[in-house]
């Protein structure tokens, strides 16, 4: 339990060698990936951002924490893709127009990867032209799309027109997520589903594609 007490503290000061050194000893030491990850990293990432929502801490200090988190996470992220199976579709993710948060939605992409489904990761700033041309190019199952701003959002929306427009809605699934998204805002807009953590994500994936093993 201390290490990752230190992993919060140390992703709060943005120490990048230090959380890597941290979670390389979390590892060694046999604690859990998802603990690791849930009571560490993100943990660490969420006493940030409280801490900026007080303006005690500013972007150059997100921005740190962010780095630290991410070297972390990729220390995780071959545990968590091990144990994944073969392919199970393709999911074509990015972070909508105008958001440059990438940490969510990295983590959907590792931990879907880690159930076996392929990942086109379109990454941030996706302009919803962008996902209809690669949606266009066939094989997707599912997209999905990220969004931290409440000033950006409707681009998810707009995203999911673009695709009605070019004739592709029908051929797949859209799921979002986000700090500021809500399972209200999913039907709002009419995507197919909504998920709040990347484990959900991973469930909600499996039961849009009609996988063993979705959360119905
Ligand atoms: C880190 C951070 C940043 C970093 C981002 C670094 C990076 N590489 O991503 C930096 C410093 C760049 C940043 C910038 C800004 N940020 Co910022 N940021 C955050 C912070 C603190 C943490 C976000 C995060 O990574 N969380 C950890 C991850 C793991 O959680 P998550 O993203 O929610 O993802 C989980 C779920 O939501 C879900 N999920 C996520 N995506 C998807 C996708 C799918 C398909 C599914 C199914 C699920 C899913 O699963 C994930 C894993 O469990 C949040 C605070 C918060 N409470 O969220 C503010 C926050 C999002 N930022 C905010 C703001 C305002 C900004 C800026 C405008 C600040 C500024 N004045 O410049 C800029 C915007 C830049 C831009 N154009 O995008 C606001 C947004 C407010 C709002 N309602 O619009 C927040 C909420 C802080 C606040 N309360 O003020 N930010």
């Amino acid at each position: 339990m201390a290490d990752l007490k230190l992993i919060i503290e140390n992703v709060v000061e943005g120490n990048v060698e230090k959380v890597k050194e941290l979670t390389k000893n979390a590892i060694t030491d046999g604690v859990d990936v998802a603990t690791i990850l849930d009571d560490g990293l993100i943990a660490g990432m969420g006493a940030i951002g409280e801490q900026f929502e007080r303006r005690e801490a500013y972007v150059p200090e997100l921005l740190l924490s962010a780095r630290a988190m991410r070297a972390g996470m990729e220390l995780l992220e071959p545990l968590l893709v091990s144990s994944g199976v073969q392919a199970k579709g393709k999911v074509v993710l990015g972070t909508v127009k105008g958001d440059v948060h990438n940490i969510g939605k990295d983590l959907v992409g590792i931990m879907l990867k880690g159930a076996g489904f392929d990942i086109i990761d379109l990454g941030v700033d996706v302009p919803p032209e962008k996902f209809t041309d690669v949606v266009g190019e066939g094989g997707a199952g599912i997209v999905g799309m990220s969004g931290l701003l409440t000033t950006t959002l409707s681009f998810m929306k707009t995203t999911i027109e673009a695709l009605d427009a070019a004739g592709l809605r029908s051929r797949v699934k859209v799921m979002i997520g986000g700090a500021v998204v809500t399972q209200d805002y999913a039907d709002r807009i009419g995507a197919d589903a909504y998920a709040a953590n990347a484990a959900e994500a991973v469930n909600k994936a499996k039961e849009l594609l009609g996988l063993e093993g979705g959360s119905k």
